[in-house]
């Protein structure tokens, strides 16, 4: 059965009204792709939280009247609590208590299929668990006077602590062997520039990656559909290169997460240009290119080249919005990936910003050293082999990121 959920937040100067009630409204697009059913939104005007219930006294009996009436299943908060706050609300509603974090977690954990992204939700989700569990153990040594005197209740948090560090340990050496499983397949591919997609959940990305280079990929209205990388090649005109569809950005991403999805963020890391897909249908979507931005930051990807994609417009009908948006971001490309309207534009700007990364060269180097010989052939793209008495040249297409390497292995002609 479908468990039903009641939303709550609060706002304030920080965060008026109407703003809290979108923040609200993607709440609820979470809680729907966790698969619970929203029967009621609660708002309270806070400037903070209250340090130990999250809502106010009077708002917490309205709560606790609304769930023990409606038997509702669970207490979703859009932000996130202290173990506290979690263990006050519950035990004021006898409901089970989810915040913004756990209910991502969740969602993460049940869309997870390949090892790559069990392993990394998994450990996420212990990096989560393992504070709060100190901090019940804290308090639990609290009221018992402290020093020495070792409860059962406290030995079994130890226990569970001592367990899931060494999970955690586990986890993080799995990862570092897919790691590097994934940079042994990588290196075949190193000769072509990297294109990633990247954006808030729900963009369209997904969507996007199939038009261009009909990968197949899973898409639809629900948040993070994509958990996994997907690597596809892209050949038009001459010019190839390879473009991935990558995990979908949130407001507010619980920090655990990114620290865990390094590996499936290394797509993005790596990557020579970015593909920044907004929603520009969405009222927030100054706000996403924000959030899209700072997450970047947060994974040392911000100093990338990007085209701004304004997605979904067959969603605008207010003309002057789409005006609106091309005057602050005149760069930016319009287009449906639905409807496949604007891909022209896209295609054309993508050609000329991956070509202007590629650098055409005549080289030379001794045939006997096949080392090197096989190394270029990684690097770049042989358009023609000559051999000359003991030495070898090659007119090559290389990628701006590999020049150096190249000069250092070969005999360069001007
Ligand atoms: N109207 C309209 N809908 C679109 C467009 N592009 C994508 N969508 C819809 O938006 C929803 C999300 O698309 P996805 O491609 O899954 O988005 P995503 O960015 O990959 O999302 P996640 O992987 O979940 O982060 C789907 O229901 C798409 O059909 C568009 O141009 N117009
Ligand atoms: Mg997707």
């Amino acid at each position: 059965m479908t468990e039903t959920a009641v939303l709550i937040g609060l706002y304030g100067p920080k965060t008026p009204k109407p703003l809290a009630e979108e923040h609200l409204d993607e709440l609820a697009l979470l809680a729907d792709t966790a698969g619970a059913r929203v029967t009621a939104r609660i708002l309270q005007a806070r400037e903070r939280p209250d340090i130990s219930t999250y809502l106010g006294k009077g708002k917490l009996e309205e709560l606790k009247k609304y769930t023990e009436a409606e038997k509702t299943d669970l207490v979703i908060v859009d932000d996130d609590l202290s173990p506290t706050q979690a263990r006050n609300i519950e035990k004021a509603t006898q409901t089970k208590v989810l915040d913004r974090s756990g209910l991502i977690l969740a969602i993460f954990a049940s869309r997870a299929k390949s090892a790559a992204a069990k392993t990394q939700v998994e450990l996420a989700q212990l990096e989560y668990l393992l504070p709060r569990l100190t901090r019940i153990w804290t308090h639990l040594s609290r009221q018992k006077g402290g020093i020495g005197t070792k409860g059962p209740g406290e030995t079994q948090i130890e226990t569970d602590r001592r367990l899931i560090g060494k999970r955690i340990a586990t986890l993080k050496e799995k990862l570092v062997k897919l790691s590097r499983q994934r940079a042994t397949q990588r290196k075949g591919r190193e000769a072509y520039p990297r294109v990633a997609l990247v954006g808030y959940t729900n963009a369209g990305k997904s969507t996007l990656m199939n038009l261009l280079v009909d990968a197949g990929v899973h898409a639809e209205n629900r948040l993070f559909a994509t958990l996994d990388a997907t690597v596809r090649r892209y050949e038009t005109a001459g010019t190839t290169f390879l473009l991935s569809d990558t995990v979908g950005f949130i407001r507010k991403l619980p920090h655990g997460l990114v620290e865990s999805f390094k590996s499936t963020l290394d797509e993005i890391r790596e990557a020579d240009l970015l593909l920044h897909v907004v929603d520009a249908g969405s009222d927030q979507a100054r706000d996403h290119i924000r959030v899209v931005r700072d997450t970047l930051k947060e994974i040392g990807a911000d100093d990338k080249p990007e085209i701004l994609i304004f997605n979904q417009v067959d969603k605008i009908d207010d003309p002057e919005r789409i005006a609106d948006l091309r005057e602050t971001h005149p760069d930016g490309i319009f287009l449906s990936a639905l409807r496949g309207i604007g891909l022209g534009t896209l295609e054309e700007a993508l050609l000329e910003r991956v070509r202007r990364t590629d650098v055409d060269l005549d080289v030379e180097l001794a045939a006997a050293d096949g080392k090197a010989l096989a190394r270029l052939h990684k690097l770049a793209e042989v358009h023609r082999t000559d051999y000359v008495e003991d030495r070898v040249r090659l007119q090559v297409t290389v990628p701006e990121k590999h020049l150096a390497e190249i000069r250092q292995l070969t005999h360069v002609h001007a």
